[in-house]
């Protein structure tokens, strides 16, 4: 191991970690907040909907960072961050989600949080919509299938815009929009069964939500030109199994899967492709002329989590369904995974740096890249820690990769950590898959003081941001 002589990393490239309302804040019934979906989600995507919020929902209380995000945002000041990516819970501004009115308490809540970021001089990169959709919009008009909630989503960003427009640049819509074609519920607030949803009903679910993301970056645009607006999705690179064309074929059509998100948030109408499709499956669209009007309000920069790749082949006994997340694929052989199966592939991530660049040219920007591990507290000269190698080793192989894709030529605006600070699972509901560098005292049956203590990770990823990269090592 020889330490890299420079850095391929630019000034003013943006350092941090990314977090979602659901999964931190708790206080889930505090200042007016009304239900969102994940109240109602004990168990993530593996467990059914509960009528009611039930108290083995580790999010009511999530690490409580609605009361100490101060102490936490003091935390991540002290580890270098530049940047700070969180999401406003929609149902805290508008407890229901179709009031004519925001909530006041709930609008100041996210006004102390910017006044702590400002005083540390971190830069806010806000999720308007982190699978959190207020459970009125699920309940009462079947979630995102249903066209009225462009302007129950539209009366929600015109007040975020409003608020903070002046103070928070960077914005991004919909946190992993493709992923609503694999967990309906938690990404577009459909309460319908997946296995009992139409696929047109879904495909009209993903428009609207196109729609709805152009709109936003529409009215942003107008409210303050300075406005920087993203689409965030899930980047998985799909490979083919193996050289056969058939393979090859089969991971292109995989790809396209994801790629048309981006594809029309770029370029502002449906790609061929997806057009196909649609024709060939029978998928009739309600698409008006608005819409198609609309949908030319490009984003600004596209942004995307990053956890794995996967693979596709056109046999089908090969096809046996491989974890990871939110979307599976089949399990590449040449790839060890982490202990919730999904597999780790650091040189993935320069791929689809690559793949993305050349195919948009828009700035692109890493939201979400970690690793989901089991921790256990020690005491290191007396001081509670833990010494997560493999976090470092997984974080570390996957920016000198970053590193190289910069060195390709790439436009990358920044790179946040899932979970800089342990947080509640959005696929499992657990704690005890932690992602942080900052341990977080809490289990999965509930207990544990809350108290917070810095890992080893911690000081190694503070390096990594006083150094602007050039501490990584490669292997
Ligand atoms: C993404 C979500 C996040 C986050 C992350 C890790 O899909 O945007 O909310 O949780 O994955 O997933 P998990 O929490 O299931 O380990």
């Amino acid at each position: 191991m020889t330490s890299t002589p420079q850095t391929y990393f630019p000034d003013g490239f943006l350092w941090g970690g990314a977090t979602a309302a659901n999964q931190i804040e708790g206080a889930y019934a505090e200042d007016g907040k009304g239900l969102s979906i994940q109240d109602v989600m004990p168990k993530g995507i593996f467990g059914a909907i509960t009528d009611e919020p039930t108290a083995d929902n580790l999010k009511l209380e999530g690490i409580d960072f609605y009361h100490r995000y101060a102490a936490d945002i003091a935390l991540f000041a002290e580890m270098g961050f530049s940047v700070f990516r969180f999401s406003i819970a929609w149902s805290r501004i508008f407890p229901l989600g179709d009031e004519a009115e925001p909530n006041e308490a709930g609008l100041a809540f996210y006004d102390r949080v910017l006044d702590e970021l400002e005083r540390h001089g971190i830069e806010p990169l806000v999720t308007i919509s982190h699978y959190e959709t207020p459970l009125n919009l699920a309940r009462t008009y079947g979630g995102w299938v249903n066209r009225d909630l462009i302007g129950c989503y539209e009366r929600y960003v015109r007040v975020l815009f409003e608020r903070y427009g002046h103070r928070v640049k960077y914005w991004l819509t919909f946190n992993e929009i493709n992923s609503v074609l694999h967990v309906p519920f938690m990404s577009g607030a459909i309460p319908t069964p997946r296995e009992e949803l139409r696929e047109a009903d879904l495909y009209q679910a993903v428009h609207h939500e196109l729609v709805a993301s152009a709109l936003a970056t529409k009215i942003a645009h107008e409210t303050n030109p300075r406005i920087q607006v993203g689409c965030m999705v899930i980047a998985m690179p799909v490979y083919p199994l193996s050289p056969n064309p058939d393979d090859v074929v089969a991971a292109m059509d995989a790809d396209h899967a994801n790629l048309m998100f981006s594809d029309v948030h770029t370029r502002g109408t449906y790609p061929g492709y997806a057009l196909r499709l649609f024709r060939e499956r029978g998928i009739e669209l309600d698409i008006t002329d608005a819409d198609r009007e609309l949908l030319t309000n490009t984003v600004d920069f596209v942004s995307f989590s990053y956890y794995m790749s996967s693979c596709e082949t056109a046999d089908p006994a090969k096809k046996a369904a491989g974890e990871g997340n939110l979307m599976g694929g089949v399990p590449n052989p040449h790839l060890p995974a982490s202990q919730w199966g999904w597999q780790i592939d650091p040189q993935g991530l320069r791929v689809v740096l690559n793949q993305f660049w050349d195919r948009w040219q828009k700035p692109l920007f890493i939201v979400e890249n970690g690793l989901g591990a089991r921790d256990e507290l020690v005491e290191v000269d007396g001081i509670p820690t833990v010494v997560d190698d493999a976090r470092i080793a997984y974080l570390n192989d996957h920016l000198v990769q970053v590193g190289e894709a910069i060195a390709d030529g790439v436009n990358l605006l920044g790179y946040t950590t899932w979970g800089p600070i342990d947080l509640v699972s959005a696929s499992t509901a657990q704690l005890s898959k932690r992602y942080g560098f900052i341990y977080v005292d809490r289990n999965d049956d509930g207990s544990g003081t809350l108290a917070r203590y810095r890992k080893k990770s911690f000081a190694w990823f503070a390096e990594v941001i006083r150094t602007n990269g050039a501490s990584l090592v490669r292997s």
